[in-house]
């Protein structure tokens, strides 16, 4: 059986010994980090960024780099699904809990679309986004961001397909409705979540 599998799918799609069980169904083990962007890579500024939370919230709320950087941060250990079949397995991110973003705005909606530098939106429910959930993360394995991944600072919603996760992400806006971002708006899923292969709209 493992052979005519390795066979069927090549040594590099093979995941490590005993951890076949956390590859989703259609999903292939990647060991690199592929680079996926619809378009051209922003220049983002730590200097002149910003990120927001606003919309439909009692008191929205904005950070420089310098605040932000001064909020709790957290190591955040995943795997990463992209919806073209990649799964990354325990890859490891740094950054702030979308709980922590959110403690003081009082959401108002049940959604939210994330938005970011260079016009790329995704929409997301809130309960995606909070307990423990989410992050806006700053760092990739110990290192700063890369530029090409998303730095400064991306979304990171790891337990659902990684279009969910926008790159140089510059907020969250607070929604009373669910609206269809980006991808959405041309035929991928609404919710996205991987062990349900919700890949695109009749799905
Ligand atoms: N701003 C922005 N965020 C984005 C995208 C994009 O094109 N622009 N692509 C999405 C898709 S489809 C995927 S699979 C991941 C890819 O992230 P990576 O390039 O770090 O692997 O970013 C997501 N976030
Ligand atoms: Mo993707």
């Amino acid at each position: 059986m493992s052979e005519f599998f390795s066979r069927g799918f090549g040594g590099r799609r093979r995941p490590p010994e005993g951890k076949a069980d956390r590859i989703p169904p259609g999903q292939y083990y990647e060991a690199g980090f592929p680079v996926l962007t619809a378009g051209p890579t922003p220049t983002v500024e730590t200097g002149s960024w910003s990120f927001s939370v606003d919309g439909v919230v009692g008191a929205a709320r904005s950070w420089s780099w310098d605040e932000f950087q001064a909020l709790p941060a957290e190591e955040v250990p995943c795997d990463i699904h992209c919806v073209t079949k990649w799964t990354k397995l325990d890859t490891s991110f740094r950054g702030v809990s979308v709980d922590t973003l959110l403690a003081d705005v009082e959401p108002l909606g049940g959604y939210a679309t994330a938005f970011s530098y260079g016009g790329y939106t995704t929409n997301l429910a809130l309960e995606d986004l909070t307990d423990g959930k989410a992050w806006v993360v700053t760092e990739w394995e110990g290192e700063p961001l890369p530029s090409e991944h998303g730095g400064p600072a991306r979304l990171l919603v790891p337990h659902l397909y990684f279009w969910k996760s926008a790159k140089w992400v510059a907020g969250l806006r607070l929604m009373d409705h669910d609206e269809p971002g980006f991808w959405e708006s041309n035929g991928y899923h609404m919710h996205g979540d991987p062990w349900r292969e919700e890949r695109y709209w009749n799905d």
